[in-house]
């Protein structure tokens, strides 16, 4: 996070975008699939990136819905255009993936079929 400070002091003109879904969200959803419990992936408590971004010279934002994307950008990049470096937190939702990619983890990874995926885990020593 102290590259913040950095980049206000530097007076860098980039905007970081956060996602921020307050889990590990790949993993839980990977959990789910395998039938485990979904243990550490979640969180109540996250930090406000915006306000942190505030307290460290940079211009903070956070979108929680579509139609704040816009504005948000454009506030961001009036920003950077002056040389102040800018953070958009968007709170987005936890597991937004296709059907695809539970196909991927079933056929690629063997995640989710009884058997399989403890014997590629066995194979490869891990995932993730
Ligand atoms: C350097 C490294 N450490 C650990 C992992 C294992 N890993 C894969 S996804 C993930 C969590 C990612 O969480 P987040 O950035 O919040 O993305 P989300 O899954 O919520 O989209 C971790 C720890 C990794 N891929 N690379
Ligand atoms: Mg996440």
């Amino acid at each position: 996070m102290m590259e913040l400070a950095t980049a206000a002091e530097q007076n860098c003109g980039i905007t970081w975008i956060v996602l921020n879904n307050q889990a590990l969200g790949w993993p839980q959803y990977i959990q789910g699939l395998e039938g485990q419990a979904t243990a550490g992936t979640e969180f109540k408590v996250s930090p406000d990136f915006a306000k942190l971004a505030e307290t460290q010279g940079c211009v903070g934002l956070r979108v929680s819905k579509p139609e704040e994307i816009e504005g948000a950008l454009t506030r961001a990049l009036r920003a950077n255009r002056k040389g102040r470096p800018a953070l958009v937190e968007f709170r987005i939702a936890k597991h937004d993936y296709p059907a695809q990619f539970t196909r991927y983890h079933q056929e690629i990874w063997g995640l989710g079929l009884p058997g399989k995926a403890a014997k590629r885990r066995k194979a490869t020593g891990g995932g993730g």
